[in-house]
C-alpha cells in the first residue's frame, strides 16, 4: 500500500496532528511524519515533495499555523494530491492559516479540511488511497455504520428523556 506523508511546519503543531496520525494507525495505513517548514527549512521541503511519489507516497498531508504556505509549497512540488490543515494561532484563530491554505491559484490544487481538522484529513487520504485497496474502502464503511450507530444511540437517550 502506499504511504501516507505527513508534513508540519513546526512541532508545535504536533497535538493536532497527532489525531491524524491516531486514525491513520486505526486504519493500519502506513505513514511518515516530518517537521518541514516552508519558511525555516525551505529546502527540506522542496526535496521530500519532490521524491514523494518515487519514496512510496500515494498523498500528502500539509500541517501549518499562521502565514501557512507549506501545503502550497509541497502542492508545487508534487503531482500527489496534496491535504491542507490549517492550524489555530493565538492571535489570529486559524484564519489567516485557513485563508493562506484554501486560497491556492489556479493550476496547484490543495484540499483544504477545517482549522484544526486533522481527523478529516487522515480521512480523505484514506478515502484517496481506497481507490486502489479494496480493504480499506471496507474499513471506511465499516467506520461510517459504526458512527451512524453511535448517533442513533444518543438520540434514543435524548427522545427517551425528552419525548413523552
Ligand atoms: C508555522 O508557524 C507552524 O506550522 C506553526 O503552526 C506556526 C508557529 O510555529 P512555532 O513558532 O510554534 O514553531 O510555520
Amino acid at each position: 500500500m502506499k504511504k501516507v506523508g505527513i508534513i508540519m511546519g513546526s512541532d508545535s503543531d504536533l497535538p493536532v496532528v497527532e489525531k491524524a496520525i491516531n486514525t491513520l494507525k486505526d486504519f493500519e495505513v502506513p505513514f511518515e511524519v516530518h517537521v518541514f517548514s516552508a519558511h525555516r527549512t525551505p529546502v527540506e521541503a522542496k526535496e521530500f515533495s519532490a521524491n514523494a511519489r518515487e519514496n512510496g507516497f500515494g498523498v500528502m498531508i500539509a500541517a501549518a499555523g499562521m502565514a501557512a504556505h507549506l501545503a502550497g509549497a509541497v502542492a508545487a512540488n508534487t503531482t500527489l494530491p496534496v491535504i491542507g490543515i490549517p492550524i489555530k494561532s493565538q492571535n489570529l484563530g486559524g484564519m489567516e492559516a485557513l485563508l493562506s491554505t484554501v486560497q491556492m491559484p489556479s493550476g496547484i490544487p490543495v484540499a483544504t479540511v477545517a482549522i484544526d481538522g486533522a481527523v478529516n484529513a487522515a480521512l480523505l487520504a484514506i478515502e484517496i488511497l481506497s481507490l486502489g485497496e479494496p480493504e480499506l474502502e471496507k474499513k471506511l464503511a465499516d467506520k461510517r455504520a459504526k458512527d451512524t450507530a453511535t448517533v442513533l444511540e444518543k438520540n434514543k437517550a435524548v427522545e427517551d428523556k425528552y419525548n413523552s
